[in-house]
């Protein structure tokens, strides 16, 4: 028996040193130390011993069983150490590795243009005015010398909804709204804002633009105000060595009526593909209120004068950006927007 004893427990030793995973290490538990294994049928057995053999073979027996639980757990100790060791390099994290950034947004090329022609007339002493998209028929055409079945009505074709009401074509029908606001009071502002027309869309044209009107109304206004504020902003807009000129053109709602150019900004106003060999390239139209249109505005022309401008912000940015499509600016693709992260200011 005590062979028998020392066999078995060489063959759990081995066992234990052989075992390469704690589950594998608690089979041999159970196999070896467990409540039908080897070592408990030994013990058992004692019973069929002669009386003398029982103490020898009992403390036998168990020194065997201490032997193999001792080397069992200690064997145990460091499988289990192994194995927290490999569940933590499978979940180490290198914090020393460069983080993914995260995506940040940035303003629209549009509203940063916006913003820029805001601040620029603000810091003038210019209100922001705003007023309605969906628009009387009164406000977009009548109020600005422009009655029904005015010829100059076809200058901008309308989307109507109703007999009387559209949606603006410009953001003139703002001065005529403010004008009726300021009751006879001087003013100046700015309004910039969404507009359609029934154009077709192509690389300069979309039937939904923006605009930006000013108006100024006092009493003494001149056609040299107006060009003196022009000049200023086209050099803060398109740098101070710029020029600017005027020449004559038709608006209803302004009489004189002019269209701006500024010298080109590429060539330096030697002729280029940008300023289409001329030298000038337009940004705007303007004029000095017309006195109807202050007369409906509740001003008297004796007394108050007033000049006026608009102009489309979205070819501002096309000729300030170099971008050859209008339509850039409302498909959304943020490669397109993203290019002006770095140019903000
Ligand atoms: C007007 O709309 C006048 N209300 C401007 C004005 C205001 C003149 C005050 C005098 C006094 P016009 O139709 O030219 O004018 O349009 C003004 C600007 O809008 C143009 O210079 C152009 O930059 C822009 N624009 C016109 N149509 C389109 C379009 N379909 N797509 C994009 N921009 C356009």
């Amino acid at each position: 028996m005590e062979q028998q004893l020392n066999q078995l427990k060489e063959e759990a030793l081995g066992a234990i040193r052989s075992a390469d995973s704690v589950r594998s290490l608690n089979d041999i538990r159970v196999k070896y130390l467990g409540k039908k294994g080897p070592i408990t049928d030994l013990l058992k057995g004692m019973g069929k011993l002669p009386a003398e053999e029982r103490p020898k073979m009992g403390a036998l027996v168990n020194e065997v069983r201490g032997k193999v639980t001792e080397v069992l757990e200690a064997r145990m100790a460091v499988l289990e150490e192994e194995a927290v060791s490999r569940k933590l390099e499978a979940e180490a994290i290198d914090v020393t590795l460069p983080g993914t950034p995260a995506g940040t947004g940035n303003h629209h090329p549009l509203t940063r243009i916006v913003e820029e022609i805001e601040d620029f007339f603000i810091s003038m002493g210019y209100e922001v005015a705003e007023g309605p998209e969906v628009e009387k028929d009164y406000y977009n055409f009548e109020a600005l010398n422009l009655p029904k079945g005015h010829p100059a009505r076809d200058m901008q074709d309308s989307f109507y909804i109703t007999e009387d009401v559209l949606l603006r074509t410009h953001t003139s029908p703002v001065q005529a709204r403010t004008m009726e606001a300021k009751e006879g009071q001087p003013f100046r502002i700015i309004c910039p804002g969404k507009v359609y027309r029934r154009d077709n869309d192509d690389a300069t044209h979309s039937h939904q633009f923006t605009q930006i009107e000013g108006l100024v109304v006092g009493e003494n206004i001149r056609m040299s105000d107006l060009k003196g504020t022009l000049d200023r902003f086209a050099k803060k807009m398109f740098g101070e060595e710029r020029e600017i000129r005027l020449r004559p053109s038709y608006f209803p709602f302004t009489e004189p009526s002019v269209e701006m150019d500024i010298s080109c900004f590429k060539c330096g106003g030697e002729g280029c593909n940008v300023c289409k060999g001329t030298g000038w390239i337009e940004i705007l139209g303007a004029g000095m209120v017309h006195p109807n249109v202050l007369r409906m505005g509740g001003y008297d022309p004796d007394v108050m004068s007033g000049f006026a401008f608009g102009m489309g912000p979205e070819r501002i940015a096309m000729l300030k950006y170099g971008i050859d499509d209008i339509r850039h600016f409302y498909t959304d693709d943020v490669r397109f927007i993203a290019q002006f992260h770095r140019a903000e200011g």
